[in-house]
């Protein structure tokens, strides 16, 4: 069995049952005129990881291991979106409202896409989740469970919004997790680094966390 160099511990790495999820590396996340943008966040801290996040895609791909991609987004009706979701804080737009790239945050539109450069291929699936975490009212689980995943390296955006939340309800469901410290990112780069610290404290108690290299030799070893 490979294992990745991680901290607090080295993961033991089943390639049998490892799969990478990637969260929400959306237009609306990471390009301007989105909803990351219209809460007045600097989307270039994001888009920074894109060539880290597009590496370890290609390396699972390459190792023929499943990738899974998230995206936030919710129903053209808005049924699916809470009125505390959507009238939280005082940004310039809020969800469902018409923007540049198509209505933020609502499925088919243009700015809910994957960013193009990390654009899922062939039969990877592709989960829409209308919260933070990507298990919650999504058929997440069944779709690891047919898979027979146990194993899941998490990448993508936000580091402690979405990230950490889907990180938290896997290691609730059972599943071993780590964390590619250097293919997720926050708007705030203290709440990547708190995030990170909170994930691995206490001996692990969230997951473990390691470098995209270091993942990568393990799939290759
Ligand atoms: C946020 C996310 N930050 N994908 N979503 O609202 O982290």
């Amino acid at each position: 069995m490979a294992v990745i160099k991680a901290h607090p511990f080295d993961f033991p790495c089943d390639n049998k049952h490892l799969a990478l999820i990637v969260i929400d590396m959306q237009r609306d996340f990471v390009e301007e005129g989105g909803f990351g943008a219209s809460l007045g966040n600097d989307v270039s801290r994001l888009r920074a990881i894109i060539p880290t996040v597009a590496r370890l895609i290609d390396g699972f791909r390459a190792a023929g291991l499943p990738v899974v991609h998230t995206r936030e987004c919710h129903r053209p009706d808005l049924s699916d979106l809470p009125v505390s979701k959507r009238d939280r804080g005082a940004p310039s737009l809020r969800i469902g409202d018409p923007g540049p790239m198509g209505r933020l945050l609502v499925a088919g539109e243009p700015g809910a896409e994957i960013i193009p450069e990390l654009s899922p291929i062939g039969d990877e699936v592709v989960i829409d989740k209308p919260g933070k975490g990507a298990f919650y009212a999504t058929d997440l689980q069944d779709i690891l469970k047919a898979r027979d995943v146990r194993q899941l390296v998490f990448a993508g955006v936000t580091t402690e919004v979405c990230v950490q939340t889907t990180m938290r309800e896997a290691n609730d469901r059972g599943y071993d997790g780590i964390l590619a410290t250097d293919a997720t990112e926050s708007y705030f780069a203290a709440f990547r680094d708190a995030t990170i610290a909170m994930i691995t404290a206490q001996g692990g108690i969230v997951g473990c966390a390691a470098e995209t290299d270091h993942i990568l030799e393990a799939l290759n070893g």
